[in-house]
């Protein structure tokens, strides 16, 4: 059984080595036996499933264009995880840096213990030391797992590092509409700080509320008057898909009439990104790795910050073409990869797509299904511009998460087993990834209209936008809510949920 797995890692690894996308076979994902494992070897002390090394090693993102960064293994992105969904594993991860580290698995119920967030009280794993833990793996469908250290002022900490890795958690019956696998993870490097920048956002329905743009517009007048400009923002000098600079990677090969699923993660700090295939649609089947309810098919795939979306794309356009970001600087600085047909030859074409809106309610049912929650949270969210040491510093209900490193109380408590609402209004004009740890949420109300059947764990609330997102509260424990951008999530924008 050992063997097994030691040899589908290898091939994992070869796979993700000479392609430049992480690829699986459908078959190989699901053909494993693992129920003959012997017991003896799994309690072996000395044998974890997987091991994750944190250590800072060069990365060529394209031909001798090295970057040095913290990454896992040595490699950007960090090794595929395959687990099973209900199978326990234990994972040792080691340390080798000069500082003490926490690895997020973001996406999965579990304990507080593992989860990997110092907030809620996860053990650091100490500089060059080490921490193995064992969990159950869930829920099924695409996670991942990053550092969750705080970034602050220091552009090569928290995720602006490569402490990006994608998990794929089997499910107990694996859908069959495909033939193959390819995961891809965008990710920016060489942060530079900028100041001001707008984030366009004609990507989302455009349902802007009044009273909030107000709100808005009112505090960054009232900070100009006091001299403060806008605070700082995040840019990149290279872009990667699975590390590779555009035209720098192997291509994705493939055959006419094949049905490849696409596992995207959006491994970004701050970034949202999108993702279009010339001549081709996507049917999204999955958001943040859960089913959704409608799966229907898009031009263009966006996502926040952490977002994970899966999709399938039927291969009937054949050529050489560049799946690739739409912003044509980022794209040109790297943001794509080559998708090339069996028997075309060529550079990779790029056709901008015809102006569409992302929404997450096309996906979903279109009605409010949805059992009513027992108790509604009410969130404001507020941008004081460059309060902080020149950095915009955030606001949850007026109060900013203390960015000393002390741990804070919880603002909201919850009970074991009970459905809360969390109705989120941002008072700013930018665009927040919000996540919640530990838990799923539903999205119940979003740009003004009411829908269900859709779980995430991160969401997009536009500027001057509100949505409401509902969970049952499933998993006791300190639990942490935050904005997943890290320049917001690093000054302030944090909160605390714990159970009662
Ligand atoms: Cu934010």
């Amino acid at each position: 059984m050992q063997d097994t797995t030691h040899s589908r890692r290898q091939f994992l690894k070869a796979a993700a080595l000479s392609t430049g996308a992480l690829w699986v076979p459908r078959a190989q994902g699901s053909s494993q036996p693992r129920a003959s494992a012997a017991p003896q070897e799994l309690s072996d002390s000395k044998s974890a499933d997987y091991t994750l090394r944190i250590q800072v090693s060069p990365v060529e993102i394209a031909p001798n264009r090295i970057i040095s960064t913290t990454n896992y293994n040595g490699q950007f992105p960090g090794p595929l995880i395959r687990l099973k969904e209900g199978q326990p594993v234990t994972v040792d991860i080691f340390n080798d840096t000069d500082v003490p580290e926490q690895l997020h698995w973001h996406g999965q119920t579990v304990p507080v213990d593992v989860d990997g967030a110092a907030e809620e009280g996860t053990p650091y794993i100490p500089a060059h030391g080490k921490r193995r833990i064992t969990f159950t793996p869930g829920p099924a469908g695409f996670r991942f797992y990053h550092t969750h250290n705080r970034g602050g002022a220091n552009l090569s900490a928290g995720q602006y590092s490569g402490q990006v890795g994608p998990v794929y958690i089997e499910p107990r019956e694996q859908p069959s509409n495909y033939d193959r696998e390819i995961f891809l993870v965008l990710k920016e490097f060489e942060p530079t700080l900028s100041r001001g920048g707008d984030m366009a956002q004609d990507f989302l329905p455009p349902v802007t509320l009044k009273a909030l743009e107000e709100k808005g517009e009112a505090a960054m007048k009232s900070s100009l008057a006091k001299g403060m400009s806008h605070g700082y923002e995040v840019g990149y000098r290279s872009f990667t898909i699975n590390g590779r600079m555009l035209g720098h990677g192997e291509p994705i090969r493939v055959k006419p009439g094949e049905r490849v699923l696409f596992h995207v993660l959006n491994g970004s700090a701050t970034e949202i990104r999108s993702l279009a295939l010339p001549g081709h649609a996507f049917r999204v089947i999955a958001l943040d790795g859960n089913l959704v309810p409608n799966p229907a098919l898009v031009p263009v795939l966006w996502l926040g910050t952490a977002e994970r979306v899966s999709a399938i794309v039927e291969m009937n356009h054949p050529g050489v073409w560049i799946l690739g970001d739409l912003d044509d600087d980022d794209r040109r600085h790297g943001m794509g990869i080559v998708v090339e047909y069996s028997g075309q030859k060529g550079k990779g074409e790029w056709v901008k797509p015809a102006a569409s809106r992302w929404n997450y309610l096309h996906f979903g049912k279109p009605t409010a299904s949805s059992p009513p929650p027992d108790e509604t949270f009410e969130m404001m969210f507020v941008k004081d511009n460059a309060a902080d040491e020149g950095f915009n510093r955030w606001t949850i209900n007026g109060v900013a998460y203390p960015t000393t490193g002390e741990m804070a109380p919880a603002s909201f408590h919850l009970k074991e087993g009970k459905r809360y609402r969390i109705r989120m209004r941002n008072a700013s004009d930018d665009i927040h990834p919000i996540h919640l740890h530990r838990h799923s949420f539903e999205l119940t109300k979003i740009s003004g209209k009411y829908s269900s059947g859709i779980l995430k764990d991160v969401v997009m609330l536009g500027g001057y936008q509100e949505a409401e997102v509902d969970f049952v509260a499933n998993n006791p424990g300190l639990t942490l809510f935050h904005c997943h951008q890290q320049l917001h999530m690093d000054f302030g924008f944090m909160t605390l949920f714990d159970y009662v």
